[in-house]
């Protein structure tokens, strides 16, 4: 079947833009309020028709079953300073009305044999387009920074060897993926002091209004 692409990702499109917008609004209510954020970076994307024709040969998706079995055509990251925050934020989503939680990935607890750590959230999403409510799944992926960068990092190296990684890279990605869990658990360790000494920051000196909380969210995605 010939594929009309644009047509058929518009509302994913249109899912990715609300829903960045509604966690980085998330993120500024809290900053607002004085109150620690656990979102700290919010983008999305929606996945390149490439991808996509790749992932359903791979998995043997039929064209009828692509929006049912692909769940992640809509796809959106939040980062976090701590692992703790990742479960905050699982729990928020859990909370909302306006989208609702249909499976859950813990790859926190149940390390990938890649090493590759992240919560995943598949949600069901209704978005209004001109012709009515299209309820579609979308993936939000939350993750502390040092799992963020060890999954850039491996995911580019994946492009080079399609997954088929010489042995002593796959060995040095598994200690990096062990470096970075470890990094996690020492922030975790001392996550009240790094938190009052962010409190100090964004109530700075002869500043009226909070300041910011922590890193400016990346405005470019
Ligand atoms: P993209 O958009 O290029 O990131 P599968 O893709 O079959 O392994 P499934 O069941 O579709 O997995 O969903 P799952 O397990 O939630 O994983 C899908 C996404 O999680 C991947 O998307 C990656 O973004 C991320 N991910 C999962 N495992 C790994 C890993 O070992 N390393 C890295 N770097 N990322 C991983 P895609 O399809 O790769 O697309």
């Amino acid at each position: 079947m010939q594929r009309d692409w644009e047509t058929f990702l518009m509302p994913y499109e249109q899912a990715v833009k609300e829903l960045k917008i509604k966690f980085r609004g998330m993120r500024s209510q809290f900053l607002q309020s004085g109150t620690y954020s656990p979102i700290e970076i919010v983008t999305g994307r929606v996945k390149p028709v490439d991808s996509i024709v790749e992932k359903q040969s791979r998995r043997y998706i039929t064209d009828e079953l692509l929006e049912q079995d692909m769940q992640d055509i809509a796809g959106l990251r939040i980062q976090c300073q701590f692992v703790e925050d990742i479960y905050a934020v699982v729990e928020l989503i859990h909370q909302r009305t306006d989208m609702k939680v249909v499976e859950e990935r813990d790859y926190v607890t149940n390390v990938k044999p890649s090493g590759y750590r992240s919560y995943h959230v598949v949600i069901e999403y209704p978005v209004q387009m001109v012709e009515g409510e299209k309820k579609l799944l979308a993936e939000i992926q939350i993750r502390t920074m040092a799992m963020n960068f060890w999954a850039t990092i491996e995911h580019s190296l994946n492009y080079k060897y399609q997954g088929d990684f010489p042995d002593a890279l796959k060995e040095r990605l598994k200690r990096a993926a062990e470096a970075s869990a470890l990094l996690d658990d020492e922030m975790s360790e001392i996550r009240e002091e790094i938190q009052e000494a962010q409190q100090l920051f964004s109530y700075g000196k002869g500043q009226n209004m909070p300041r910011r909380q922590s890193l400016p969210e990346k405005k470019d995605d």
